[in-house]
C-alpha cells in the first residue's frame, strides 16, 4: 500500500510536547508517513528551554536531500529554523519545489526562550515566507511579523494581508489568543477571500504543543489531498480535540495530546458496539415494554472523557414500546440523547466511573422494587431555583447533582415530576451491561 508522505523540517523538543516529536505523532495519528529533517536540538521540558544546540546547515541540507530524492513528500512543514544560515539552506533546496509547504513561524517558546535568532528575522520574511503555501501564525506571531496590534478580526485580516504581501500564498491567523468565548481562525486565501473558521473554546490554560499540532495537521491533510480550505478546517478541529485531551506530564505547562483523535475514534467504535450489543439484548427481554414511560426510554454510554452530549452515544429516536417488548426506533449514534445523556454527564462530574444510564417509567411498585434492590436517591423538581429552570436542559443536571449530595452512592435516581413533566426513574451503571443486569433484576421482582 502506498502511503502519503509528509516531511517535517523542525527542531527537536526533548520534552516531546512540540517540535519534531510532536509532528510525528500528528502525522501518524492522521495516517500519513512522517519524515524529518532536524534543524536544532533543544534541551527542554514542560518548564523551560535550558539549551539549544545548532545543527550545521550542511547536515540539514543532507537530511532534506536524502528525503526528497528517495521518499518524495506530498507536503512539507517547516517549524523552528533558528538561524539565517538554516533559512538559506531551506530556501535554496525548496524554492520552486512542487509540494505544498506549511510554514509555522516559530519565534519563541511559551517559556520565552528565543527559537528564532533576532538576526534571522529579516531572512525569515524575505526567504521563508515567500516559499510558503500556507503560513500559520498565532496572534502574537502575526503582530511581530507585521508590527500591527491585533485587537479585532478586522485587524487580523489586515495583518494577514501584509503577510500575504511578503509572499505567502495563504495565511491563517489562529484565534486562540483572542479573548472571546469562541475561537475564530482567520484564513486569507490565495484568491484574496477571508474566511472565518470558528470552534468553541476549550477551557484550558496555556498549553505546549497546540501550534505544532495545527501546522502539522494542516500539512498531513494537504498530503492526503484535501483542499487548502478543507485542510485548514480539519486542522482546526484536530487541535480542538488535542486541547480537549491535555496531559500533565511534568511540573510546567500541560501538553496537548495529538493522539487523542486515534484514542477517541477507537473508543467511539467500541462504545457503539457495546451499546448495540445491549440493545440487541433489550429486544429479547419479555416485559421490557412495561418499563417504558410515555416519553419513551433511552440507554446511553459515554466516552471516558465525555465533555458534552456529542460524546455520549444513545439510540436515535429512543427505545419504544412494542407490546410488552421494546424496539429501538433507529441506530445508535453519538449525540442521539439529550435527557439521559445529560443525566450521565452530570453524574460523571461527581463520579466518572458511571458512564451509562437508562430511564424507565415511574410507578410506586417500580420504586419499591428499586428501593429494595439498589442504593437510591431523588430530587424534587419543584425545589429547583428559578434561574436554573429558565435554562434549557439544566434541570436534569441540577437534579442529579442534588440527588448525589443526598446519597453519593445512588445507582437509581428518581423524581416525582412537575407541572407538565412526567415523573421518571433513571438507572445508572458503569457500562450498559451493568445497567441491563440491574434492569433484569427489576423485571424479576416487578
Ligand atoms: O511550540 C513551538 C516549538 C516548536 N518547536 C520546538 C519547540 C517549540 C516550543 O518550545 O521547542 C522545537
Amino acid at each position: 500500500m502506498s502511503s502519503k508522505i509528509a516531511l517535517s523540517v523542525a527542531g527537536s523538543d526533548s520534552g516531546a510536547g512540540a517540535g519534531i516529536q510532536s509532528d510525528l505523532k500528528t502525522f501518524s495519528a492522521l495516517g500519513v508517513y512522517g519524515c524529518t529533517a532536524v534543524t536544532a536540538i533543544t534541551a527542554q521540558n514542560t518548564q523551560e528551554v535550558s539549551s539549544i544546540f545548532k545543527i550545521s546547515p550542511e547536515i540539514i541540507k543532507k537530511q532534506i536531500q536524502s528525503i526528497i530524492t528517495d521518499i518524495p513528500p506530498d507536503s512539507i512543514k517547516i517549524g523552528m529554523v533558528y538561524s539565517k544560515q538554516v533559512i538559506r539552506i531551506i530556501y535554496q533546496l525548496l524554492e520552486g519545489y512542487k509540494t505544498p509547504i506549511v510554514v509555522d513561524p516559530i519565534l519563541a517558546a511559551g517559556s520565552g526562550a528565543k527559537l528564532l535568532l533576532d538576526n534571522a528575522f529579516e531572512s525569515f520574511i524575505s526567504e521563508l515566507i515567500p516559499i510558503s503555501t500556507l503560513i500559520t501564525p498565532n496572534l502574537m506571531e502575526a503582530e511581530k511579523l507585521t508590527g500591527i496590534k491585533i485587537k479585532s478580526k478586522s485587524n487580523a485580516v489586515e495583518a494577514a494581508k501584509i503577510i500575504k504581501k511578503f509572499g505567502a500564498k495563504n495565511v491563517i491567523i489562529k484565534g486562540g489568543h483572542f479573548s472571546e468565548k469562541s475561537v475564530t481562525d482567520i484564513l486569507l486565501t490565495s484568491d484574496g477571500r477571508s474566511i472565518e473558521i470558528s470552534n468553541s473554546r476549550i477551557n484550558v490554560k496555556e498549553t505546549h504543543g497546540s501550534g505544532c499540532n495545527f501546522s502539522s495537521a494542516a500539512t498531513a491533510f494537504l498530503a492526503r489531498g484535501f483542499s487548502l480550505n478543507a485542510a485548514s478546517k480539519l486542522a482546526n478541529q484536530y487541535v480542538h480535540n488535542a486541547l480537549k485531551n491535555t496531559s500533565r506530564v511534568g511540573k510546567g505547562l500541560v501538553v496537548t495530546n495529538p493522539l487523542s483523535k486515534i484514542y477517541n475514534d477507537a473508543s467511539r467504535y467500541n462504545i457503539l458496539q457495546e451499546l448495540q450489543h445491549v440493545i440487541d439484548e433489550i429486544h429479547t427481554l419479555n416485559n421490557f415494554g412495561r418499563l417504558i414511560p410515555e416519553t419513551q426510554s433511552n440507554i446511553v454510554f459515554a466516552l471516558p472523557d465525555a465533555k458534552d452530549i456529542s460524546d455520549v452515544a444513545g439510540v436515535k429516536g429512543r427505545i419504544i414500546k412494542f407490546g410488552n417488548m421494546a424496539r429501538s426506533a433507529s441506530i445508535v449514534e453519538f449525540g442521539a440523547s439529550k435527557h439521559v445523556a445529560s443525566a450521565v454527564l452530570a453524574y460523571m462530574t461527581i463520579d466518572c466511573i458511571i458512564k451509562s444510564a437508562l430511564n424507565i417509567k415511574y410507578d410506586e411498585k417500580l420504586l419499591y422494587v428499586c428501593r429494595s434492590l439498589f442504593e437510591i436517591s431523588d430530587y424534587d423538581r419543584s425545589k429547583e431555583p428559578k434561574n436554573i429552570k429558565k435554562k434549557e436542559g439544566m434541570t436534569i443536571i441540577w437534579g442529579i447533582k442534588n440527588a448525589l449530595v443526598k446519597n453519593p452512592k445512588a445507582e437509581v435516581i428518581y423524581h416525582n415530576g412537575d407541572v407538565g413533566k412526567e415523573p421518571m426513574i433513571i438507572i445508572f451503571g458503569r457500562d450498559p451491561n451493568e445497567v441491563i443486569k440491574k434492569i433484569k433484576k427489576i423485571l424479576k421482582n416487578y
